[in-house]
């Protein structure tokens, strides 16, 4: 199978996941919303030609019905190639459900072993565009980084936007960035689109900074390895269960607080696509129509190198699955709680 057809072919599961859960903005319900974008990219994933297994994705197998570690997705035919999965079916679940930007939906595929199986904790972050690639250290200071940054792009640390969740945690490195000068931008939610936003300059963010989801990390670090940014993380875990979690995946005498740099993080011929849910800086979300829908996506390969967005018009009279109506009979039809793909 050409890869080539392959990362146009998984732009389908994210648009898919997206169409699904964007119905659902503003609700007040992240859950609803996060089971919409999960069921309908599970349902997308079934035909691709892949023999998939799932590294990131809901969760562990006891606690997520559909995308757990593990899963077998993609129709798995003859000649198929076997990947490994990074996916998030909303990235953004209370942006989503409060119509906030920045949700999307997203996915990352590598031919096994080359995406970090992250364990589901927190990972310090730090991402940005081509300009900062080889330049930033996450062993250093967040100035540090932002004048290595700065001299890189040819511009002062005051010419920079920095994107950081709106966290307690992240009290001091926003009191430091102030101090050093650049421009903030505080996010309630979704960095990973805040880290692929770094990859266009017409987003106006140079770089991501702070504590996050090492699991998006992952997905982030796809993205930044497609386009020739960079990217370094840092696994925080919280407390001795979270150490041990992260201990049994990275083995027992791996450094887990060691510095990961991108390569460690997602290498080799990476596919990523990710489709708007919410309006974002870099993608649009969802519009509905009388009959049918338009969906904003990016999809990048990092073999080429090539950045496409695809701008979509799905229509409901061919797709009936994507209007209100089928939504409701695929969500009703699916027992969510151990359904076909719940054993
Ligand atoms: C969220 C989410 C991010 O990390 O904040 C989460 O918005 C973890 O942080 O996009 P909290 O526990 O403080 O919410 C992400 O999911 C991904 O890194």
């Amino acid at each position: 199978m050409d890869d080539r057809n392959l990362a146009l072919d998984l732009v389908r599961v994210t648009e898919a996941a997206s169409i699904a859960c964007a119905r659902t903005m503003g609700q007040g319900d992240p859950e609803k919303s996060d089971q919409h974008a999960v069921s309908a990219m599970r349902a997308a994933f079934e035909p691709l030609p892949i023999d998939g297994t799932v590294v990131i994705g809901e969760g562990e197998r006891d606690k997520a019905p559909m995308l757990y570690i593990g899963e077998s997705v993609g129709r798995a035919g003859e000649g198929d190639p076997e990947m490994d999965i990074a996916c998030d079916p909303l990235e953004g679940t209370a942006l989503c459900a409060h119509g906030r930007p920045g949700a999307i939906a997203v996915i990352a595929m590598a031919p096994g072993g080359n995406l970090l199986n992250a364990p589901d904790i927190y990972m310090d972050k730090i991402a940005v565009g081509e300009a900062g690639h080889g330049v930033i250290d996450i062993e250093e200071s967040a100035t540090w980084n932002l004048q290595a940054l700065a001299d890189a792009k040819g511009v002062e640390i005051a010419d920079l936007t920095v994107v950081i969740l709106d966290r307690p945690r992240h009290d001091d490195l926003i009191a430091e960035v102030r101090e050093a000068g650049a421009r903030i931008k505080l996010i309630s939610d979704g960095d990973v689109h805040a880290a692929i936003a770094t990859t266009d300059e017409e987003t106006g963010i140079d770089m991501l900074m702070g504590i996050g989801g090492a699991p998006e990390g992952v997905v982030s670090a796809a993205a930044l390895q497609c386009v020739g940014g960079d990217m370094q993380g840092r696994l925080m875990p919280k407390n001795d269960e979270e150490r041990a979690r992260a201990e049994k995946i990275m083995g027992p005498d791996a450094n887990i607080q060691r510095p990961l740099r991108l390569d460690d993080l997602a290498t080799g011929e990476v596919l990523f696509a990710a489709t708007g849910v919410t309006d974002g800086e870099l993608l649009s979300g969802v519009r509905y129509f009388a009959d049918g829908c338009e969906t904003h996506s990016i999809v990048m390969r990092s073999k080429s190198g090539t950045v496409r967005t695809v701008r979509a018009e799905h229509d409901f009279a061919q797709k009936p699955h994507y209007n209100l109506e089928g939504l409701h009979k695929k969500m009703s039809d699916r027992d969510f709680e151990g359904g076909r793909h719940g054993e």
